[in-house]
């Protein structure tokens, strides 16, 4: 064994000093103590918030480490099959917290802290999101990674180390600015390994030559050389030893690159020029959901990622002296989205140039590896790709694109000889001026499953964009794993006091573990002591985020109203507008109403947030209206308190985590068809709220497994969708007289910025309205007066909330992920060794 090898002197030396960590608040202090004495030299006398955060995050690093080092091991020696995560986005926010609850020691860390003299609360809270993402696509890989440790797979996730994360974003006169995010400061649970840099080739050409039997190679020479350094970062799971590794790569001039001998000649301009080239790689995350634009230094981040990811990959397969015929045994790649879609093209590479294997061995291998999600049927979120930039870049990858798409061609054609059509319709190369790659194709043809995020997104892309494939392929390559999310962060993080009591009544903390146990909350719906604990939790959540509301915007709101509230990107299909419109309608009501009737009114707080891409005109629009709206709202007499309009600034993780538990419903309205799945949804139901949601995504499941009557469901249904805009595009579509109101409250100028509202108004009435807002408009507002109805009757409300959250079981990650290990990557769980 490899032990034996090592002398037992040796062996005796390091295992009497073997590294521990704390086990205990004692040894916690004394821990964090140490670090903040030495690693920060700060004392008991400078010692802020920030330097306590920093302490203690620094002591459960450590614990971190030690059950990293020795999973990894474990992982090693077993070598049984892995999974790699390759996802260009993982949207992490804060790590102490999770780290705490996943170690188990977060109650000697309260208490510890408390003797230092601070707040668990607001140590917690000093930490700066990780936010290398944009929204769901992003999160869900988090929570997936989360899940992937906690079920004891040996998982690898494999991203980029943006130095500048999503932006930051301000609200300034109503008006979205972004502020770039740099959040490597003090980021503790990263770990640098220089020794693990890998060579990236970008440009040059392509040799080709014939070896001695006649043979023919092609060798990728010239162009220049980047490298790629490894940032490792441990993933820890819930109550079990292990601890994953999610490896980020961060671009640098490559050593044999830099230019020394410009340096050394007084050029220093140009040759630091040549450094910071290659640094911009990894600069900065692309800040657009569900839109890709087709720029050269995406294209770099994309394929850098790839080549580097699947060079680790096929090394730690190689040191196993294993047959390349195992290599399907040993690995299973999971592309998030066609954003990795390139990595197809590099094993193939590697596998038929590098290593010389025969083109179809190679592309067994290659198809048997890779599996691919996909996240949207949106035509401007499905990658292309420019052939003449990837002939540029990537000179040697567009000729496998292209030998690839030939082979493929050729055995559709051999299926169905008499249809040219179809061939036009399935080439990866679309052509046009000039050509494109198109990535989806490439995935699924490289992949040997393919999977949609909700069940009628699944069905939707079978019988739309990838119809084609199905009579090609056959249904079963193509499945479906309908999302969820992790209930450590979105349950007991988010909302510990819900957790604790949920926890007294189940008789312990398992259903974080098997979430399917939150069933048994249906036996307490009538126990009056937990209503009534139910209810003040989340009265306490509301007037935590009344405050923060309080603090950021000025706006007072009264926590003891319904709490309305709509936070994901912004985007026309997730129709935020529809909800502004809403707004006004309701203000419009109120406003004519006697004062003997506004009496007797519904009061509510409409809360918005996320982000605009900064360069979508129409989405920042809407930010600037909702903020308008607030202001004219918020400061009409008339009103009062029936109804305050807010838009928290700078959605994020750890924001999501605080206006979750104080939502009283949240609203999931996208345009049917649209949303491919959504995750907010879960996180809302989750935390003791209801929805008001369209036939969209996972809401139709979410009703389906908390009951119809659970759910405030309206609106168009997908199969309805072509037939009404295309109804739009020749009759004058008719308009809601109640939109119409609403229209010319916005056209007069009430709200200010006539002009540019009124293309938000255009859109609908002169534009087509593509995402059917006139149309489901009525029906949102009836179902809204349900609502109110609804809410009235408390006692009803609680019981909905309870029952829900009883049912909401299914859409824990943790049954994502061993679906996704069941039926697409075939790997066993390698839990840790019981301690001896
Ligand atoms: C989201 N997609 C889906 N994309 O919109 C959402 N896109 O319905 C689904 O629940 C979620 O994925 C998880 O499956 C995104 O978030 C992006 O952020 C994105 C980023 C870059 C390019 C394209």
């Amino acid at each position: 064994s490899v032990e034996a090898s090592i002398p037992e002197n040796q062996r005796e030396a390091w295992r009497k000093h073997s590294a521990h960590g704390f086990e205990n608040k004692d040894e916690f202090e004394k821990e964090a103590v140490r670090h903040i004495e030495t690693t920060l030299a700060r004392s008991l006398f400078n010692c802020d918030e920030l330097a306590a955060y920093s302490g203690t995050a620094l002591a459960f690093r450590d614990r971190l480490v030690i059950d990293w080092n020795r999973t990894q091991q474990r992982q090693t020696f077993a070598d049984q099959k892995r999974v790699y995560y390759l996802s260009l986005e993982f949207l992490m926010g804060r790590t102490l917290d999770n780290a705490m609850l996943n170690v188990g020691l977060k109650d000697a860390a309260k208490d510890g802290l408390t003797d230092l003299g601070f707040r668990i609360e607001d140590i917690i809270s000093q930490e700066h999101d990780a936010a290398l993402g944009n929204g769901g696509l992003g999160r869900l890989a988090a929570c997936f990674l989360d899940s992937m440790a906690t079920l004891n797979y040996p998982a690898w996730g494999y991203g980029l180390r943006y130095r500048y994360g999503i932006f930051k974003q301000e609200i300034m006169d109503g008006y979205q600015v972004e502020i770039p995010d740099y959040w490597l400061d003090f980021n503790p649970w990263e770990f640098p390994r220089h020794d693990i840099t890998v060579d990236i080739q970008f440009y040059g050409y392509v040799r080709k030559y014939q070896d001695d039997d006649g043979k023919s190679h092609a060798v990728w020479e010239g162009g220049e050389i980047v490298d790629a350094v490894a940032y490792d970062v441990p993933i820890p799971g819930y109550k079990t030893g292990t601890t994953n590794n999610l490896r980020l790569w961060s671009s640098k001039a490559s050593r044999g690159e830099f230019d020394f001998q410009k340096f050394n000649s007084g050029e220093y301009e140009s040759s630091v020029a040549d450094q910071q080239r290659a640094e911009t790689i990894s600069a900065v995350l692309y800040p657009n959901d569900n839109l890709e634009r087709g720029k050269e230094l995406r294209l770099k981040q994309q394929s850098f990622w790839c080549s580097a990811s699947i060079y680790d990959i096929v090394r730690r397969f190689k040191k196993s002296k294993r047959s390349w015929s195992e290599f399907t045994d040993q690995v299973a790649i999971q592309l998030n989205d066609t954003h990795p879609t390139l990595a197809i093209v590099e094993l193939q590479r590697v596998l038929v140039d590098i290593e010389g294997l025969d083109w179809e061995d190679a592309w067994k291998i290659v198809t048997g590896t890779f599996s691919y999600t996909n996240h949207t049927v949106l035509p401007e979120a499905l990658e292309k790709w420019s052939v003449p930039l990837i002939q540029n870049l990537l000179p040697r990858h567009l000729q496998i694109i292209y030998e690839i798409n030939l082979q493929f061609l050729q055995m559709v054609e051999r299926r169905f000889p008499q249809d040219r059509e179809m061939l036009r319709r399935v080439s990866i190369i679309e052509e046009s001026q000039p050509k494109m790659v198109r990535m989806a194709y490439l995935a699924i043809v490289g992949s040997h499953k393919v999977n949609g995020v909700a069940e009628l997104h699944s069905d939707l892309i079978k019988t739309t964009i990838f119809k084609d494939f199905v009579t090609i392929y056959g249904p079963d390559k193509f499945t479906n794993v309908t999302n969820g999310v992790t209930p450590r962060r979105w349950l007991n993080q988010a909302n510990p006091r819900l957790s604790e009591i949920i926890k007294a009544k189940l008789g312990g903390d398992e259903f974080l573990s098997d979430l399917n146990l939150l069933n048994q909350l249906e036996n307490f719906v009538d126990d009056k002591a937990f209503r009534k604990e139910w209810a003040e939790i989340k009265y306490a959540n509301k007037v935590r985020l009344a405050q923060f509301i309080m603090a950021q915007t000025g706006v007072s709101v009264n926590p003891k109203v319904m709490f309305d509230i709509q936070v994901k990107r912004i985007h026309e299909y997730k129709r935020q507008q529809l909800n502004i419109f809403g707004v006004i309608h309701r203000y419009l009501t109120i406003k004519n109403m006697t004062p003997e009737e506004r009496k007797t009114y519904y009061p509510k707080v409409s809360i918005f947030g996320g982000k605009s891409a900064p360069g979508y005109w129409m989405a920042k629009n809407i930010i600037h209206l909702v903020n308008s709206v607030a202001q004219v709202v918020n400061n009409d007499k008339d009103v009062g308190n029936l109804l305050k309009v807010v838009f928290i600034e700078d959605y994020n993780v750890s924001k999501a985590e605080m206006l979750f538990p104080a939502a009283d419903i949240s609203q999931h309205i996208s345009c049917a068809g649209m949303e491919a799945s959504g995750t907010s949804q879960i996180k809302g139901v989750l935390n003791a709220g209801l929805l008001i949601g369209t036939c969209d995504g996972a809401n139709i499941e979410v009703a389906r497994e908390i009951g119809e009557d659970n759910i405030f469901l309206f609106g168009t249904l997908a199969e309805d969708v072509e037939d009404l805009r295309h109804a739009h595009s020749y009759s004058q579509h008719s308009i809601d007289g109640d939109l119409l109101k609403v229209f010319d409250a916005i056209n007069s100028g009430i709200f200010g910025d006539r002009n540019s509202f009124s293309a938000i108004v255009s859109a609908v009435a002169d534009h087509g309205d593509y995402y059917l807002v006139s149309d489901d408009f009525n029906s949102y507002i009836k179902t809204q007066a349900l609502i109110d109805e609804a809410y009235k009757n408390q006692e009803d409300w609680i019981t909905k909330c309870i029952t829900s959250v009883a049912r909401m079981g299914f859409f824990t990650s943790d049954r994502c992920i061993q679906e996704y290990a069941e039926s697409i990557w075939n790997i066993e769980p390698l839990p840790p060794a019981s301690k001896a």
